[in-house]
């Protein structure tokens, strides 16, 4: 067992950041009456559209979503990168230094061929892709995000796993001097996330280098992050700088914090609430404060795709 600080706050009593920072603009909307929407002024003025190197990709329109994107400001304004604070507009503000180049990622475990792979070596062989996932936060709210990447199976393929390899675990960059909010306690550092290998090689798994047709901004996860569209966001792991292949299921940053909230495989599931709030309905990020929130989808809609990988599993017990 490794040993932990204690944290002065737990995870489990720190105000929903989707509470808080709708209270906030309650707030300030109550006085300036542009209460109508959901982009808080600062971010509204500073707003400039798509910027960032152009990647050409090609859209794999089999299996994206035909909903409307969010825009540029919604998915590069409105994030959850706990490495740069818990405010929804911390990680834009606080993640522009991060330096993204060099970068490499070492892989480790259970497979055949290991050790450290430069990032352009890992993407070399692999065409990229547009694909229109929707993204749905534990926290009761989603957004639809052109994402581009390339198939993580196709990438993992390539190292060999051996018949042991059970899972799939992911390291996010632990650094606290470009990363502050790793200063504080409120996860046990770095971030960790992790598939079974067969969610990790499911078609819909991405490894995501851009968004918009550009490379990723820091606070979506640059240089490379999992996007596994039928899980809660909080799966989607952003800098990654390790993978391994394990045979154990790996220990995970936010079913470490609080397990009874935070499960292991974490599928969208609108039958299953969370502890403190329900599943069943979502705030589309971007459609205003007076939208109706929308059912949310089994699977986030993906069942049709992936329910097949959790045949027999209690999915009320394995949430
Ligand atoms: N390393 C790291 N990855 C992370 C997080 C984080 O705090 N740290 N937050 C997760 C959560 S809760 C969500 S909802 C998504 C948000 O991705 P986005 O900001 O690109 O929309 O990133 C996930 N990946
Ligand atoms: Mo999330």
């Amino acid at each position: 067992m490794s040993r932990r600080p204690v944290p002065s706050i737990l995870p489990s009593e720190i105000t929903a950041p989707e509470v808080y920072a709708s209270r906030r603009r309650f707030l300030t909307g109550a006085l300036a009456v542009a209460a109508a929407s959901a982009v808080p002024p600062a971010l509204a003025a500073a707003s400039t559209g798509p910027v960032g190197r152009e990647l050409g990709a090609h859209r794999n329109a089999a299996l994206s979503t035909t909903e409307p994107p969010n825009s540029w400001e919604d998915v590069t304004g409105y994030n959850n990168y706990y490495e740069f604070g818990t405010g929804k507009e911390d990680p834009a503000a606080n993640a522009g230094r991060l330096r993204t180049a060099p970068w490499s990622v070492t892989i480790g475990g259970e497979a055949e061929v290991k050790g450290s792979v430069t990032l352009e070596d890992l993407l070399k062989p692999h065409p990229l892709e547009e694909r229109v996932y929707r993204l749905r936060c534990v926290e009761a709210w989603s957004m639809v995000i052109p994402w581009v990447g390339i198939p993580l199976g196709d990438v993992l393929r390539r190292f060999r796993p051996t018949s042991r390899a059970k899972y799939v675990a992911f390291t996010t960059l632990r650094d606290p001097a470009q990363m502050p909010g790793q200063r504080y306690p409120v996860l046990d550092w770095p971030y960790a996330e992790g598939l079974r290998i067969d969610e990790a090689m499911h078609p819909l798994a991405l490894l995501a280098v851009g968004l918009y047709g550009r490379v990723l901004p820091n606070q979506n996860g640059a240089p490379l992050r999992l996007v596994v569209p039928w899980k809660y966001g909080f799966k989607s792991i952003k800098a990654i700088v390790r993978i391994d292949f394990t045979e154990r299921m790996p220990a995970t940053s936010w079913n470490r914090a609080a397990p009874n909230e935070y499960g292991f495989f974490a599928n969208v599931n609108p039958a299953v609430d969370h502890p403190r709030w329900s599943q069943r309905t979502e705030r589309r990020i971007g459609a205003g404060l007076f939208a109706a929130r929308q059912p949310t989808q089994p699977f986030n809609g993906y069942a049709a795709e992936v329910a097949g990988l959790y045949g027999g599993m209690d999915l009320a017990r394995w949430f």
